[in-house]
């Protein structure tokens, strides 16, 4: 799977996913953006199922559209016909019969419908919270924040336990179950290629597992009305094979890269001097802040702010400059830089893989 084009007329220059074109849209290319926009919803998509989760759930809709389709279809067909039926008498006494038995025909089939409908989405939602391990589980605690992604791969070991914002990479073939809280409010961790909603509530530990037989990438959003920024608090699930997934936890066990050079040097005393470390962490710095996703492996994430950018140093500097501007109302503070230190700290943070 690739990474699709996020479309946007908005003439906001750098905010390009991978695999744009350079040049900014037109009036006109907006038109065939719109189409392209079914492409990116392929991304986030429950018709587009990567799991077997999801495939049951979109069996199910799937069911439930062509059956009520078609009791649709025929109660509109009787409508039609008894206008062209309105000249016929109903007086006589076999007519009025007929009408009796067809109206408790068709309620008594109602509701054998309907209840057959219950039945069988009981069944299927059953099955899909059904506990997925077999021992081989990994455990991801996922917190809901206004309006970021807390991710911690959970782990029996405290030294192989993996801390990560707005990203959730997972082995393909393997269940993992979700363990979600909230920080703040209601908010509802949505992956609709991987499977329904399960809402992350204050104080309360809610579960659900999630398994995909498809690498790709998979993107959730937050499904719960959770605020000003939540339709700009989305996350990448990303499933790959196990050898790829272990390099991967392997990657986030390391502490954040040394400066390799002056420049990623000078950034990395920019970002410890700033108020960047009362909010943020970066493993083996002396960075250890709370309040803001961990950013000891920022420069191997795909997106900026939850899904808000594509992470690219022309929108992080757009990010760290002015982020009110980009995600209004967001947690993140402006802090006042000088003009030259912008780009050591763009290098820095960017080689933080
Ligand atoms: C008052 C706390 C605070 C300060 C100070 C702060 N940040 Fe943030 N930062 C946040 C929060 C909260 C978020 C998440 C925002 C969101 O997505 O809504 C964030 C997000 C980010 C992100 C995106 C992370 C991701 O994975 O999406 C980067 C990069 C970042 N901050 C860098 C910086 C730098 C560099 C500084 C210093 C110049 C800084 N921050 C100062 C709180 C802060
Ligand atoms: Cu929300």
């Amino acid at each position: 799977m690739t990474w699709g084009r996020m479309p946007s007329c908005a003439p906001v220059a750098n905010r390009r996913w991978p695999g744009e074109s350079g040049t900014r849209p037109k009036l006109a290319t907006c038109a065939t953006m719109l189409f392209s926009l079914a492409s990116a919803f392929g991304q986030q998509s429950s018709l587009a199922p990567g799991g077997t989760h999801a495939s049951q759930i979109k069996s199910l809709g799937v069911f439930f559209f062509w059956l009520l389709g078609i009791i649709f279809l025929i109660v509109i067909a009787i409508a039609v016909a008894s206008i062209f039926q309105r000249g016929q008498s109903t007086q006589d006494e076999a007519a009025q019969r007929r009408l009796k038995t067809a109206i408790a025909g068709a309620s008594v089939l109602t509701i054998l419908i309907l209840f057959g409908l219950v039945v069988v989405s009981v069944g299927v939602g059953k099955e899909i919270s059904a506990p997925g391990g077999r021992g081989n589980e990994l455990v991801v605690e996922v917190t809901g924040n206004q309006w970021w992604w807390f991710v911690r791969y959970l782990n029996d070991d405290p030294t192989r336990i993996v801390v990560t914002a707005n990203e959730l990479h997972i082995p393909v073939g393997r269940p993992v179950l979700i363990r979600g809280l909230s920080n703040d409010v209601i908010h509802s961790f949505w992956v609709p290629g991987l499977q329904g909603k399960r809402d992350l509530i204050p104080s309360r530990v809610t579960t659900q597992w999630i398994e995909t037989n498809e690498p790709g990438r998979y993107r959730g959003q937050c499904a719960e009305f959770c605020g000003l920024q939540h339709a700009h608090m989305a996350l990448w699930t990303v499933a790959e094979p196990e050898s790829q997934f272990q390099q991967w936890i392997g990657t986030q066990l390391r502490p954040g890269a040394a400066p390799s050079d002056d420049l990623q040097q000078r950034g990395q005393e920019v970002f410890l001097s700033h108020a960047c470390v009362l909010c943020h962490s970066i493993q083996g710095t002396t960075a250890n802040g709370q309040v803001g996703p961990d950013l000891t492996h920022f420069g191997s994430r795909l997106s900026i702010a939850a899904g808000t950018l594509p992470n690219n140093k022309g929108n992080l500097a757009g990010w760290i400059a002015d982020p009110q501007n980009i995600k209004p109302g967001t947690r993140m503070a402006t802090v006042p830089l000088d003009p030259t230190d912008m780009q050591p700290l763009l290098e820095y943070l960017e080689s933080l893989q």
